[in-house]
């Protein structure tokens, strides 16, 4: 397997994923880093964004590097990149890594194969999924603190098993992570009880922003700056609220507005069934999965309401 191969003659490997990385990406990050240090490799793992508080009992979460820049010295060391889950290879924000010889492992729709080595799958349930492939072909073996984070990647990319991506494989995949050690009702209690008061503050705020466009089959919801500073909560606390519009009875498509930086609206896109929300997000030079998708708009809350909205509804007056 050529993914394996490039670890197995690489010595300093650097490991990255998405801005605002999710569950499949820093269970994916921290299992490889894991992986890569059996390996006898020094590996390091680089965001350009904080974890989001349900995820901060991973294992081995102190080795991420969080910067806006890749230093230097790492650069000059590192013989080998690996982006996880980036269906572009802007998608991390370091530019500065495509110097470098690349491995690409993805399991989006999109991704244009732009790594040297490049392992995409999209039928994958997670990425997590696929680095077992990955540390099979390695010979490494699977511990204990590895099977919590590639089940954590599982769980949350899966919607706890209950998105489209929740195949035979999802669960074979669970399997195997269980019986190395991964703990499905310590993992989910770490995942959702542990929500910090000001994440259910913002909530509260966003959520007194519902709209309901389409006869209800479009629901809205939107986060300024002012209501972060308000319940001084972070941006990576807004990360799943989309999910609380998408709930709601007779809605096919969510749209949340995170409007937190000027001059940018990032827009997170659910849908239901067979509703196509990546291509929409395509259109506008983002992308994702056919039920979860997002894009980053350059220009006004008002402005991208104005663009996006009204191609919202169109997408489910035609479906
Ligand atoms: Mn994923």
């Amino acid at each position: 397997m050529a993914v394996a191969q490039a670890l197995g003659s690489a010595q300093r490997i650097l490991i990255t994923s998405h801005r605002s990385p999710d569950g499949d990406a820093l269970g994916s990050e921290l299992a490889l880093w894991e992986a890569c240090s059996q390996l006898g490799k020094q590996a390091w793992v680089v965001n350009r964004d904080p974890h989001p508080p349900s995820l901060s009992f991973l294992p081995h979460l102190d080795r991420i590097l969080v910067v806006d820049q890749v230093p230097a010295w790492l650069l000059e060391q590192t013989d080998l990149v690996v982006f996880l889950e980036c269906p572009g290879s802007d998608r991390p924000g370091f530019p500065e890594l495509l110097t470098k010889p690349l491995v690409n492992v993805d399991h989006h729709l999109d991704n244009p194969q732009y790594g040297a080595v490049n392992y995409l799958d999209p039928q994958a349930p997670a990425v997590g999924e696929m680095l077992l492939a990955v540390v099979d072909a390695a010979g490494v073996r699977l511990s204990p603190s590895m099977a919590t984070c590639l089940y954590t990647a599982l769980v949350t990319d899966t919607g706890d098993f209950r998105y489209a991506n929740t195949t035979a494989r999802a669960f074979a995949a669970a399997q195997r992570l269980v019986e190395a050690g991964a703990q499905p009702a310590v993992i989910a209690e770490a995942l959702n009880d542990h929500v910090p008061e000001r994440v259910v503050r913002l909530q509260a705020m966003v959520l007194a922003t519902l709209e309901m466009l389409a006869q209800g089959r479009v629901a809205v919801i939107t986060c300024t700056a002012e209501m972060l500073k308000q319940a001084q909560a972070q941006p990576q606390d807004t990360e799943d609220m989309v999910n609380l519009p998408r709930a709601i009875d007779g809605v096919r498509v969510a749209v949340f507005f995170k409007a937190l930086t000027p001059g940018a609206v990032r827009v997170s896109l659910r849908s239901k069934g067979s509703i196509n929300v990546q291509a929409l997000a395509a259109t506008f030079g983002g992308g994702g999965h056919e039920n979860a998708a997002g894009l980053t708009f350059v220009g006004s809350l008002e402005q991208a309401r104005a663009h996006l909205l009204p191609k919202v509804c169109q997408l489910v007056e035609s479906a």
